[in-house]
């Protein structure tokens, strides 16, 4: 008897657990503030520097994070001094692009609030023409929007977002973008930003751990082929939402405009370089390195990516 109650006792204390843990996040509202900084960032690993158009003076710009169901308020600001008008064209959104997406020109700000009803791993980018300048010189970057329920996907133990794009040396040559005339591709912004042997620093990670990768591509032209050399994606989503479930892949096509959530987990100490197996692009400096040890260190979402120079 005494067995019994203490059976049912541990049964309900089991059922609001199970409760708690699939209770919906409540929604909140999150405020999202860029201004449009014209601006100077380092390129590699030598310290070369570019005349970027950037997001709050980041190439990319800023990780925005929100749930499912939240309320984003977002604003953009572009100052007077700038050169031209710039623009935000959130992918997470559902809404018309000509009221919401329209250029703010220089020396105003522009309101937008919308609530993202799909989750996911989507792209953010600046939309004013030439867009492929607008992109190619830093105005993009990534938004994850979390699914309502937590356990939606499993439990990652570290995340990384890269955001892939090809890089021209001269950020003014427009004829050269649209003639695919690249000199790098880049993740985050920066060639070979995460190669240990050619001056970068690697992602990092301990044995046994889920890592998670939120893969954007920014184009603006070329496709990613992302691939885990020494591994295979455990799983993988298409624009990261849960419905899209891949389990065991080796590369993820991710076309301009796209993302992917992958996840992969790695056993055994070393080395993994994370690549586009689009050789022209890995080797012209979209390689990552993730090292994985015991002793690894906890880095920030989008690692070595700081604002430039105002
Ligand atoms: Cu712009």
């Amino acid at each position: 008897m005494k067995y019994a109650k203490l059976m049912g006792i541990a049964l309900i204390v089991g059922l609001v657990s199970t409760v708690v843990d699939y209770s919906p996040v409540l929604a909140k509202t999150v405020k999202v503030e860029f201004t449009a900084v014209e601006t100077e960032v380092v390129i590699d690993n030598k310290g070369t520097t570019y005349k970027a158009w950037t997001f709050n003076g980041q190439f990319p710009g800023p990780v925005v994070r929100a749930t499912e169901g939240d309320t984003i308020e977002f604003s953009l600001t572009n100052p007077k001094t700038n050169t031209t008008a710039h623009s935000m064209d959130f992918h997470a959104g559902e809404m018309d692009f000509l009221t919401n997406h329209k250029p703010v020109e220089r020396g105003e700000t522009h309101k937008v609030t919308f609530t993202p009803k799909k989750p996911g791993i989507f792209f953010y980018h600046c939309g004013v023409q030439p867009m492929i300048q607008h992109i190619a010189r830093g105005m993009m970057g990534a938004i994850i929007i979390d699914p309502k329920d937590p356990n939606a996907l499993p439990k990652a133990d570290r995340e990384y977002v890269l955001v892939q794009s090809e890089l021209w040396k001269n950020p003014d040559d427009v004829q050269g973008m649209f003639d695919r005339k690249y000199d790098h591709a880049v993740f985050n912004g920066g060639v070979f930003k995460y190669h240990p042997f050619l001056g970068g620093k690697p992602l990092e990670a301990k044995p046994g751990e889920r890592v998670r990768i939120y893969i954007v591509n920014a184009g603006p032209n070329n496709f990613s082929a992302f691939h885990p050399i020494g591994e295979i994606w455990d799983n993988a989503w298409a624009s990261g939402n849960p419905a899209n479930k891949l389990t065991g892949v080796q590369t993820v096509v991710v076309g301009p405009g796209d993302a992917y959530t992958v996840d992969v987990v790695v056993e055994n100490e070393g080395g993994y370089p994370l690549v586009t197996h689009s050789l022209t692009d890995a080797l012209r400096g979209a390689i990552a390195v993730l090292v994985v040890k015991k002793d690894a260190q906890t880095l920030p979402l989008m690692p070595y990516v700081t604002p430039g120079k105002k």
